[in-house]
């Protein structure tokens, strides 16, 4: 496409996160007509060593030590963030004021407060929160069949998130681990995942009550949460996200069992999705399983020919496709900031109810969370 705009990026941050962005940076174009440019100005991040050799593997142009030097400049267009969560608010605050669009790792904050602020911050830029797994195709197709009818009403909505390295505190990611850096532990890096799926799969969560576990010895992040959910469509729900689910490595999965048929999506099959449909004859009831990487299904037709599978790394390039596709035709991009806001606010529920021992009733109006029932 000739005489498209540039937009020269600043990513802040290199570790597994920047590796799966600068990837996207680089593939998106391979696969996708764009209506944008994109030049991989400069990544920052705090040691020098490993930056520079991020830097060379991933073709940023420069690096920087020091992001409050770099997120004002005026050749910079596009601020990314994925450092570990503390940073976010006072990164993004700073970007969007100086009128940058502001891309952000999940969760959005540490607290309501900050992603708050930080909405605030960005009301007038456009803003994207990598919750990723929206874009893989299986759960678009999901996406569509509810949206159509498909499954009908929806009775009942199960999502988990089973990882099981919990156990390993020298992990690289350790600042996982920290309640200061990464704000929580599973809830906010796992079950965040979880409610946005749910939430725009199913609607809102209009009560909810958990229990929160922390199984390592001295250990201040959880490790496990679980929780019932009631949704403003009258379905009622069950989570669990868990750092301890031995043997499930990546397992984010969810079902969902409505009046007209079923779903059910495993990101360790991720090119697959299932499907029940209750108008076939009776003998032929149950779950049918759906290879997603068809004619008809999104995105892959500008990857491989039919049937041929694609794998983690494309749920980031699809995002940032539809982000810059939206970005250039002035429509609103989801999930953004305000749209993160609303699982930020669903985490802090849960976390008030895990230690207040109550349900908890989530207020979208006011999108404020309040005590509700003794449980
Ligand atoms: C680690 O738990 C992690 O990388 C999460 O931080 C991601 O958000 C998730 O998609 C995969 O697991």
């Amino acid at each position: 496409m000739p005489n498209r705009r540039k937009l020269n990026i600043a990513m802040v941050g290199y570790g597994f996160m920047g590796r799966a962005h600068s990837n996207a940076f680089h593939q998106a174009g391979h696969f996708f007509d764009l209506p944008f440019e994109l030049g991989l100005k400069v990544i920052c991040g705090r040691n020098k060593e490993k930056l520079q050799q991020t830097a060379t593997q991933w073709g940023w142009e420069q690096t920087a030590t020091d992001w409050q030097s770099v997120v004002g400049r005026p050749d910079i267009d596009i601020v990314d963030i994925c450092t570990p969560n503390s940073l976010h608010a006072p990164i993004a605050i700073a970007a969007a004021c100086a009128d940058k669009i502001v891309m952000c790792e999940k969760p959005l904050a540490n607290s309501v407060e900050q992603a708050e602020r930080m909405a605030e911050a960005a009301r007038g830029v456009p803003t994207l929160v990598w919750f990723n797994y929206r874009r893989v195709p299986a759960v678009r197709l999901a996406h569509q069949l509810i949206s159509e009818g498909r499954i009908g009403d929806v009775f009942h909505y199960r999502g988990f998130y089973l990882q099981s390295w919990g156990r390993s505190p020298n992990d690289p990611g350790a600042w996982r681990f920290h309640p200061e850096e990464a704000g929580s532990g599973a809830s906010g890096d796992l079950l965040s995942h979880s409610l946005d799926l749910a939430t725009w799969l199913n609607g809102p969560v209009r009560r909810l009550c958990s229990s929160v576990h922390t199984f390592y010895p001295g250990r201040k992040v959880d490790d496990a949460v679980i929780l019932l959910a009631e949704f403003s469509n009258g379905s009622i729900a069950t989570f669990e996200a868990s750092r301890f689910a031995t043997g499930n490595q990546n397992r984010n999965a969810f079902e969902v069992n409505g009046s007209q048929g079923s779903l059910a999506f495993n990101l360790e099959e991720m090119n697959h999705l299932q499907f029940s449909d209750f108008s076939d004859e009776s003998a032929l009831q149950g779950f049918r399983k759906i290879l997603v990487t068809g004619l008809g299904h999104a995105y892959v037709d500008h990857v491989w020919p039919p049937g041929h599978v694609i794998g983690y790394e494309h749920t980031f390039i699809f995002t940032l496709v539809d982000f810059l596709n939206a970005l250039s035709s002035g429509n609103r991009f989801h999930p953004d900031f305000s749209d993160a806001l609303a699982t930020q606010r669903l985490l802090e529920a849960v976390a008030e109810s895990g230690s207040r021992r109550l349900w908890v009733d989530v207020d979208h109006a006011e999108t404020t969370t309040k005590a509700g029932s003794q449980r």
